[in-house]
């Protein structure tokens, strides 16, 4: 089985994206073949500062690292080292089309903050080099949050209507999303999604312990008094029970019992006690590697791996779809 999946370095990662996707990449490793990358031609659908996005890839690499992926099982590497994932982008493109692409949710949120005439190719295309991304390496699963499925749902049906023109060239993937924490909210305002790009409410992984410590003390909670799961009437409440379980490894239903007779204050003690158990250790490595560097020399090792693997399936696509392959004739 193959496994892949990927972060866009866009900005400091959050709660969200740990609970959501990279604290699971690791327990990958010993059920099959894992590719997690660093989507950082993905991070330029936006504008963005090139010493910001250089700065962030370094932390991503780092903070995959600092999660317990080991290179050894794993294979981490840089989106644009890997030049076959353009290349296969600019076959697919023709295979995905406007209507389907206009109507996805990301893309509608992203473009919608900006003007109609500075929205870029890129942004609407994004899906189009994300089934590239996983593709390319015949991705069996592809563990992401629940902001993503949209986007491997379009790849397995860009899959279906390639395979239907040319035979069984690609391999249909499917999505992975935990049961718990596939969606975390803002801490100040639990109806949108914690996110990078539009920071607000958010807890950093950079952040240090007594900032994340005051965030969710200070997280926005809901009228009446009991610690329920209730998304309707208690999206802070549940925001914050959903966050205290997904780092405890429990079921929503197992973290409520434990806070039956608790009020919010304790609570929320509670949250910001797992929380930092559980970041605080995970900054130290992450610290640590970060500065000696070494995540540079597991991205070039990366590179090569992923190469390999990519470089055969680019050449399948391009012989299924016609293209002449002048060193073999
Ligand atoms: P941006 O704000 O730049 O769009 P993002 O914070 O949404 O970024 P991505 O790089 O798009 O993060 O996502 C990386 C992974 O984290 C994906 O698998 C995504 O589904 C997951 N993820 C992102 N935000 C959350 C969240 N709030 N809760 C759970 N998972 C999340
Ligand atoms: N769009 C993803 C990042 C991403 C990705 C991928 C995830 C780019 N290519 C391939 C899984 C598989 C996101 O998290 N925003």
């Amino acid at each position: 089985m193959r496994i892949l999946s990927g972060i866009k370095p866009t900005g400091n990662l959050t709660l969200g994206n740990y609970i959501g996707a990279l604290k699971h990449f690791k327990d990958f490793q010993d059920s099959g073949e894992v590719y997690i990358f660093i989507a950082d031609l993905h991070a330029l659908t936006l504008p963005i500062d090139p010493e910001f996005l250089r700065d962030n890839t370094r932390d991503v690499a780092s903070f995959y690292l600092a999660s317990g992926l080991d290179p050894k099982k794993t294979t981490i590497f840089l989106q644009s080292s890997v030049s076959e994932h353009a290349e296969l982008n600019a076959i697919l493109q023709n295979y995905l089309y406007m209507g389907e692409l206009s109507r996805m949710t990301q893309f509608k949120d992203k473009s919608a903050k900006l003007k109609q005439s500075a929205i870029g190719l890129g942004l609407f295309a994004y899906p189009v080099l994300m089934a590239s991304d996983i593709v390319l390496y015949d991705a069996d699963v592809v563990p992401v949050g629940e902001d993503q499925i949209q986007h491997v749902e379009l790849t397995r049906d860009l899959v279906k209507r390639f395979n239907a023109r040319y035979g069984e060239v690609l391999v249909e993937p499917k999505y992975q999303m935990n049961k718990v924490g596939a969606r975390i909210m803002s801490l100040t305002d639990p109806s949108v999604k914690m996110s990078k790009s539009d920071p607000k409410g958010d807890i950093f992984l950079k952040d240090d312990l007594a900032t994340i410590r005051k965030k969710i003390m200070s997280a926005k909670t809901d009228s009446g008094s009991e610690v329920k799961f209730d998304k309707e009437n208690k999206p802070g409440i549940s925001n914050l029970l959903t966050i205290y379980a997904s780092i405890k490894g429990m079921s929503i239903e197992e973290a409520e019992k434990q806070f039956t007779a608790a009020r919010y204050g304790e609570f929320k003690k509670a949250v910001a006690d797992a929380v930092i158990e559980e970041i605080g250790p995970f900054q130290e490595r992450y610290k640590q590697i970060r500065e000696s560097g070494e995540y540079l020399a597991v991205l070039r090792e990366g590179a090569q791996k992923a190469k390999q693997i990519a470089h055969q399936t680019l050449k399948r696509v391009q012989n299924a779809v016609g293209l002449l392959n002048i060193d073999e004739l």
